[in-house]
C-alpha cells in the first residue's frame, strides 16, 4: 500500500485547477462567509472549506485508525464483519448490486453503533483508541456540519436561522460515518470499473475530509466531471437531497462520483448527516410562491431513507417525489 505524503504546498493545488470549485475561508468575515456558502449551493452544491475548525490532531487520529485497520490482510479485515448494514465491507455497495473499487468501514454515529464497529475492528485496531477517535471526530464534524447550516439559513435569509441545524442536532437525528479506502487502481486499464459510482447523497449535508490523493469528481451537468484536487487540511461539503427539497430545489444536490488514483491510496472520511428517522421533510414556505408551486411532495426521511436503500446508487431518487 502506498500512502501519500501531505503537500506542502497546497495553494499550488489552487492554480492548477482546471475549473475552480468554490474554496471558503471560515477564518473571514461571517455574513460574508454566509452569501458564498448560499452562492456555492445554489450554483454547484459544493464548496471546498478551509480553516473549518476540526482540529488536526483529531484528524490525525481517525487518519491512523483507518491506515492500521485497511493495510490489514483481506482476512483479518474480513473478521471485523460483513456486518451489513454496519461494519466492514468491500466493492459491494449498497444493497441492489453496485460494485466498485473500494474497501469501507460504515458506522451508524451513536454510541451502540460505535461500541459493536470498535469490537468488530478489535481483531486489528486497540477498540479504545479506535472509538475515541470516531467519538472526538464525529463530534468535531457535527458542530461543522450544525454551524455550516445556520450560516447557509442566514445567507438565505430565513427568519429561523437554526431551521436546517436542529434537524440534525436533534438527540435522535441519522447520522452516518463512512471510512473509505481507495486502493490504487488504473481505470485506463479497466476501464469498465469506477471507486465510487455517481451519486448524490440521500442525507442533508455531508462533510467529507481526504488525504492528499485525488479522486473526488462532481458533475454540474450530465456527463461533465470535474475534479476536486485533493487538499488534506480542508473540508469538501456537499449538499444532500433533503436540503434540495427543503429549498425547493434553490440548493442543488450535488452528483458526484470518486476514482481510483492508478498508484496510490486514497482515503476519505464522509460523515453523513441525516435528520430524525421520523422527521417530515417538505419545501419550507419561504421557497415557495405562485411563480414556484412546492416542486415535491412531503415525505419523513425513513420513507425517502427506505426508497434511497431500494434503488440503485446512480438513480434520482427524487423524481419519486416530484409533483408534476
Ligand atoms: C451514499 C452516501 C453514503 O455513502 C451512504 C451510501 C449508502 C451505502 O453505501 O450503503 C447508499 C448510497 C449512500 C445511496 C443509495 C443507497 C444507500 C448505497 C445505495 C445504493 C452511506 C448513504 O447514506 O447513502
Ligand atoms: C430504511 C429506513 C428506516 O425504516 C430504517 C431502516 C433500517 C432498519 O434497521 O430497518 C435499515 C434501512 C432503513 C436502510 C438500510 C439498513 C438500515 C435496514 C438496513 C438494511 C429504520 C433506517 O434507518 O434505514
Amino acid at each position: 500500500m502506498v500512502w501519500a505524503t501531505p503537500s506542502p504546498d497546497i495553494m499550488k493545488f489552487e492554480k492548477n485547477q482546471e475549473i475552480n470549485i468554490p474554496v471558503i475561508d471560515f477564518s473571514g468575515e461571517r455574513s460574508e462567509i454566509c452569501k458564498q456558502i448560499t452562492k456555492a449551493c445554489e450554483e454547484y452544491g459544493f464548496f471546498k472549506v478551509i480553516n473549518h475548525g476540526v482540529s488536526e490532531d483529531c484528524i490525525k487520529k481517525m487518519e491512523d485508525e483507518s491506515i492500521k485497520f485497511f493495510s490489514k490482510s483481506a482476512v483479518e479485515k474480513q473478521a471485523a464483519g460483513p456486518a451489513k448494514p454496519w461494519g466492514y465491507g468491500s466493492k459491494n455497495i449498497g444493497f441492489n448490486g453496485d460494485t466498485g473499487e473500494i474497501e469501507y468501514l460504515l458506522l451508524n454515529v451513536n454510541p451502540a453503533s460505535i461500541s459493536q464497529v470498535s469490537q468488530f475492528v478489535s481483531t486489528v485496531n486497540d477498540p479504545v483508541q479506535f472509538s475515541s477517535a470516531v467519538n472526538d471526530y464525529v463530534e468535531e464534524a457535527k458542530k461543522l456540519a450544525c454551524s455550516i447550516l445556520e450560516m447557509m439559513a442566514e445567507g438565505l435569509g430565513m427568519a429561523d436561522s437554526s431551521v436546517f441545524s436542529s434537524l440534525v442536532r436533534a438527540v435522535d437525528s441519522d447520522l452516518i460515518l463512512r471510512f473509505n479506502h481507495y486502493p490504487p487502481y488504473d481505470h485506463q486499464l479497466n476501464c469498465n470499473s469506477i471507486g465510487f459510482g455517481e451519486h448524490s447523497d440521500p442525507q442533508i449535508l455531508t462533510i467529507l475530509r481526504s488525504n492528499a490523493v485525488s479522486g473526488l469528481q462532481i458533475s454540474l451537468e450530465d456527463g461533465v466531471w470535474i475534479p476536486v484536487t485533493s487538499d488534506p487540511s480542508a473540508c469538501f461539503v456537499n449538499v444532500g437531497d433533503l436540503l434540495q427539497v427543503m429549498t425547493n430545489g434553490r440548493f442543488r444536490s450535488v452528483r458526484h462520483r470518486a476514482v481510483n488514483d492508478p498508484t496510490k491510496s486514497r482515503l476519505s472520511f464522509g460523515y453523513f448527516s441525516g435528520p430524525p428517522l421520523h422527521a417530515k421533510i417538505n419545501a419550507l414556505p419561504e421557497f415557495i410562491t405562485p411563480d414556484k408551486p412546492s416542486l415535491y411532495k412531503p415525505f419523513t426521511w425513513a420513507e425517502f431513507k427506505k426508497t434511497a436503500y431500494s434503488l440503485r446508487l446512480k438513480e434520482n431518487r427524487l423524481k419519486f417525489y416530484e409533483l408534476m
